[in-house]
């Protein structure tokens, strides 16, 4: 066994488990640490400024990467800062280790600066917490958070390391990680049962949920929901392209209120979903979103989704790559000349409706490109126009998104990533992060305002690690959508037209020189028509661009 310091062990057993990057804020108790990346080449430090943004970053680069992210923040205020980013990965369910640099153990009973105790902090927004006590058992225990994190369904976990544990030496069996194999096939008369159902369903409508992008299985949904002619709809919270955009049957994602949802699945007799989230709302409402007759499969990774919220006729516990096959199989054996017939009937029938959509809004959007201040929708439309066919976008345009599923050609499983876990934020330091995991694409953020002064710390990170992405600001000087909805509630502040705590307007925040003092070059735009040519030379930078784009603030619906 080799005799080496904790630190040292800490490095190596990153390193066996396939990690590149350790994103960080340090303080004193991650020294030993620090003091060990020194002499270190196979792994490459990140830092960032505050620990909402580290978070993301590392979220982002895990989501995109599909391996292990690694962070470490500083004791309990560092943690503390984490969290709020930590429970929107835990709601993408990504794969990262958190660890927080801890106290020496000897010292920690005397309660010492910027001391707590750290996992029950961590606990309520991890798969496993834990605080690693002797050098002996340091490896034993990352390996198994390791495994933890990436084992289906995926999600963070967090350690706490005191300084001792790292300080330490001894002979260390750094062990081997452990892989758990993630391709389950679901149930075989579970899959028979469900295939039995959709096949005899008059209007089949499928979900598709990340599981299916995470999962790499558009090739096998597109099969099924081609053999089905169903048309297939995102998560409402969706974070991946979990089908690809283009395709016909593709439909967009569903709207995330209740009396929306109902009206699209009443158009069904049977709901299939793919690790499809049914239904995280985001207010209250007296109506059922699921309506009473609707029939429901529904294949995930996790079992705590199936059935959570809504009886489920068929419940399988699966790999959507692994088990879509065997769906389709039984299918084939079941769908009668027919069935088969309906069934070209409606993916022609949806071919249609969605070029009408298509074609319809983007007229719209070109009528509007030559309103000032530019439209959210003009700018999407723009934006969307102006990509080429492989950028990747991370989205977190919060009001302003409308069109976007739509327009993109959001065609394969890593184009797409946006914030499932509402906590904003996000999107900003996330996309440095997927430009570290893709580093040969374009990637471009499209970030409300309101959400990037969360996290603008992460411009400086990009500047400093030289990161080519493409960040556009949609900046309509305040919280739209706070205005939107309280408009709607219809009290007082639409009877007094006073929005309180949600202008972002005295002062202006200027963008462009934000950017610029944290070493990001900027420019600002308040006009359509120099969208793309903005984006073009954006894109052709080899560091980072910001684009501040002056929106519409008007929020009362026309
Ligand atoms: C961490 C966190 N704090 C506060 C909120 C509440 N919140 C939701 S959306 C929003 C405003 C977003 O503003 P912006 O990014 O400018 O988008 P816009 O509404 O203008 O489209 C706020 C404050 C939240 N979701 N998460
Ligand atoms: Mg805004």
């Amino acid at each position: 066994m080799p005799f080496m310091s904790g630190k040292r062990a800490f490095l190596e057993l990153l390193k066996q488990e396939g990690v590149e990057y350790l994103f960080g804020n340090p303080g004193t108790t991650e020294l030993p640490l620090m003091d060990g990346l020194v002499e270190e080449t196979g792994l490459r430090y990140i830092l960032g400024l505050q620990e909402a943004a580290v978070v993301a970053m590392a979220d982002g680069y895990a989501q995109a990467a599909g391996k292990l992210g690694v962070v470490n923040v500083h004791v309990a205020p560092g943690l503390g800062n984490a969290l709020g980013m930590l429970y929107d990965a835990q709601k993408a369910g990504t794969p990262l280790l958190v660890t927080a640099g801890q106290h020496d153990q000897a010292f920690s009973a005397t309660e010492p600066i910027l001391w707590a105790d750290l996992p029950p902090i961590a606990r309520p927004f991890v798969k496993w917490a834990a605080e690693v006590r002797r050098l002996d058992d340091l490896a034993r225990v990352v390996h198994r958070a390791a495994k933890t994190a990436l084992a289906p369904p995926t999600g963070p976990v967090f350690l706490s390391l005191p300084a001792d544990v790292l300080n330490a030496e001894g002979e260390v069996d750094l062990g081997a990680p452990t892989r758990v194999a993630a391709r389950v096939r679901g149930d075989r008369a579970a899959v028979e049962a469900a295939a039995e159902l959709l096949a005899r369903a008059d209007r089949p409508l499928i979900m598709a949920g990340d599981a299916v992008a995470q999962g790499d299985a558009h090739a096998e949904l597109v099969s099924v929901a081609e053999l089905l002619g169903a048309p297939v709809y995102a998560e409402g919270i969706a974070n991946t392209a979990s089908f690809p955009a283009s395709h016909p049957l593709f439909r967009g994602t569903f709207v995330r209120l209740a009396p929306a949802i109902r009206q699209v699945l009443s158009q069904a007799d049977v709901l299939f979903s793919v690790g499809g989230d049914l239904l995280t709302l985001s207010l209250p409402s007296d109506l059922d979103p699921v309506p009473p007759a609707l029939q429901i499969v529904h294949l995930d990774t996790d079992p705590w989704e199936l059935g959570k919220n809504y009886p489920t006729r068929i419940a399988i516990l699966g790999d959507p790559k692994a088990t879509l096959p065997d769906l389709e199989a039984a299918l084939e054996e079941r769908l009668t000349p027919a069935a088969r017939a309906r069934a070209r009937q409606r993916l022609e029938a949806t071919r249609t409706a969605k070029a009408r959509h298509v074609e319809d809004l983007a007229a719209k959007a070109r009528a509007e490109a030559h309103k000032s201040p530019i439209t959210p929708l003009a700018l999407i439309h723009a934006v969307a126009e102006a990509l080429p066919p492989e950028a990747v976008v991370v989205d977190e345009t919060i009001s302003s998104g409308g069109g976007l599923r739509t327009f993109l050609r959001s065609d394969d499983p890593k184009s797409f990533f946006g914030l499932r876990g509402g906590g904003i934020g996000w999107g900003l330091p996330a996309s440095l992060g997927v430009k570290l995991a893709l580093p040969h694409r374009p990637v471009v953020g499209l970030i409300g305002d309101g959400s990037a002064m969360y996290t603008c710390q992460a411009l400086w990170t990009a500047a400093h690690y030289r990161l080519a992405v493409t960040l556009v600001i949609l900046n309509n000087a305040s919280y739209r959508i706070l205005k939107q909805r309280i408009h709607a509630m219809k009290g007082l502040a639409a009877q007094a037209d006073r929005y309180v705590g949600m202008d972002l307007d005295d002062p202006r925040i200027d963008y462009v020189g934000l950017a610029q003092s944290l070493g990001v070059a900027a420019e600002r735009i308040e006009k359509t028509a120099d969208v793309a040519s903005a984006l073009t030379r954006a894109l052709a930078s080899a560091g980072p661009s910001l684009i501040d784009v002056i929106l519409d603030r008007s929020f009362k619906p026309s």
